[in-house]
């Protein structure tokens, strides 16, 4: 591994932005050494500034389904931009882009754009709260909804992988409505009602939880928080910016059969430009601005590059086949992995979900993890010397032991081959 000329940038970086990146996790604390610096990418690749090329599975952490720089995206966005970049002023492509999403997802009768997932989450909560009279949020321990306040306790993604419970700078008053429970812990939720119930204005969940390693579901919790909520008045929100249209063009929602009242996204709506949104039931985003009295605003909601950016990636995700051809070619990696972890004594395993997957080191059973604390078992330690090693093999996993990998439809067979060989290597060099 050549990191000359990204040591060097890192060095300029660290003395103008906080760590040197403007993302915590970027920064490689979870995994030790300097971060790379990316250049350009293209399919399956990144480059970073040394002329390395990486086999990616961090996808800008979700958004890139159809890969680094898909033909129609950049030509889509490039029409946009001759017109223009940003006009504050309502456009034809922000009605377009409310069309797909609301086709692809019937709950969502009604969307508003916002520029990302942490702007959604936290309208979402608001328009819930504003929506019910009530205060109390029940979230779930290892998941995260980027960083507002009100989900800044026992978030799961950049917060624990730096190990900071909580988080500095967030007042008591914030998180004081904030309640936090285990991941897939009915009875937990169950009594957290009982005590709450009149109080709790909304669920929030991560409906595959995806931001403390992959912790699917168990079969009777998303129905579970559903008839907790119609039995108690609190709203069920989906946080799909992840999940939605990840895990189909309905997203996880379709997948599970289990209808939230809002549901909030990001990362692929966007197709890799900034956008979030929030939406659902018409009579509950009825109380939003300029409707309402539930106030969200934003500059750049509804930008046109944005906008433009996602329209071209939704129109691909709606050929037929494009799913199933994508969660094949994930299946075809971790079937590989599977082979290749059994030849090292199943010294880790791989889960998957569709087209996500996550490989966690001495997992404490032989099933997927069921709550933030079996993946805390495990061992991390393992992970940041195989991560080391697999980039030294030329590919890339996220520099965090509790972050995803995203198979795209760049990924061809031959890349999906020298993973597999990658990762054996890699392993090899771990393991002696
Ligand atoms: P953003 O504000 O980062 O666009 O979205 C926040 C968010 C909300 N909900 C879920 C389920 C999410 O996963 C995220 C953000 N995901 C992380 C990685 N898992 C973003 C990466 C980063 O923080 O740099």
């Amino acid at each position: 591994m050549k990191l000359e000329r990204s040591a060097q940038l890192y060095q300029r970086a660290i003395a103008v932005i906080p760590g040197g990146v403007n993302s915590p996790v970027r920064a490689f604390n979870g995994v030790g050494g300097n971060p790379i610096f990316v250049t350009r990418a293209q399919g399956p690749y990144i480059y970073d500034a040394d002329g390395q090329r990486f086999i990616d599975y961090v996808g800008s952490w979700g958004p890139l389904i159809l890969g680094h720089a898909p033909r129609s995206v950049l030509d889509a966005v490039a029409r946009a931009a001759k017109d223009g970049t940003s006009f504050g002023w309502a456009t034809e492509r922000e009605v377009e882009l409310a069309e797909h999403v609301t086709k692809a997802v019937p709950s969502v009768e009604m969307v508003r754009f916002v520029s990302s997932g942490t702007e959604a989450t936290m309208s979402a909560l608001r328009v819930a709260r504003g929506f019910t009279g009530r205060d109390r949020v029940v979230k779930f321990a290892g998941c995260y909804h980027g960083h507002a306040d009100a989900f800044l306790a026992d978030a799961g993604s950049g917060v624990a992988t730096l190990g900071i419970p909580g988080c500095a700078g967030v007042p008591d008053g914030a998180v004081r409505d904030s309640l936090t429970v285990p991941y897939n812990d009915l009875n937990a939720v169950e009594a957290t009602f009982s005590e709450h119930g009149d109080t709790i204005a909304a669920v929030i969940v991560e409906p595959v939880a995806c931001n403390m390693g992959l912790v699917p579901p168990s079969p009777e919790f998303l129905p579970g928080l559903r008839s907790v909520c119609d039995k108690y008045g609190a709203l069920l929100i989906f946080d799909e910016v992840i999940t939605g249209f990840r895990l189909g063009l309905g997203g996880a929602q379709a997948h599970f059969g289990v209808t939230p009242d809002l549901t909030t996204f990001g990362k692929i709506i966007g197709g890799g430009l900034p956008v979030g949104a929030y939406g659902g039931r018409r009579d509950i985003m009825r109380v939003v601005a300029p409707l309402g009295p539930v106030y969200q605003a934003g500059t750049l909601s509804g930008n046109p590059l944005a906008m433009a950016a996602g329209i071209a990636t939704l129109e691909c995700l709606e050929r037929p086949s494009f799913y199933s051809d994508l969660d094949s070619r994930a299946k075809t990696l971790t079937d590989g992995l599977d082979k290749v972890l059994a030849s090292h004594g199943n010294i880790a395993r791989v889960d998957r979900v569709a087209s996500i997957f996550y490989l966690w080191f001495k997992p404490q059973s032989d099933r997927p993890a069921r709550s933030y604390d079996e993946i805390k078992s495990a061992d991390a330690g393992l992970f940041v010397r195989f991560f080391h090693a697999l980039l030294n093999q030329g590919v890339t996993l996220a520099p965090s032991a509790f972050e995803v990998g995203f198979v795209s439809n760049a990924h061809e067979l031959q890349h999906i081959e020298a993973t597999i060989t990658a990762v054996d290597l890699a392993l090899k060099s771990v393991l002696g």
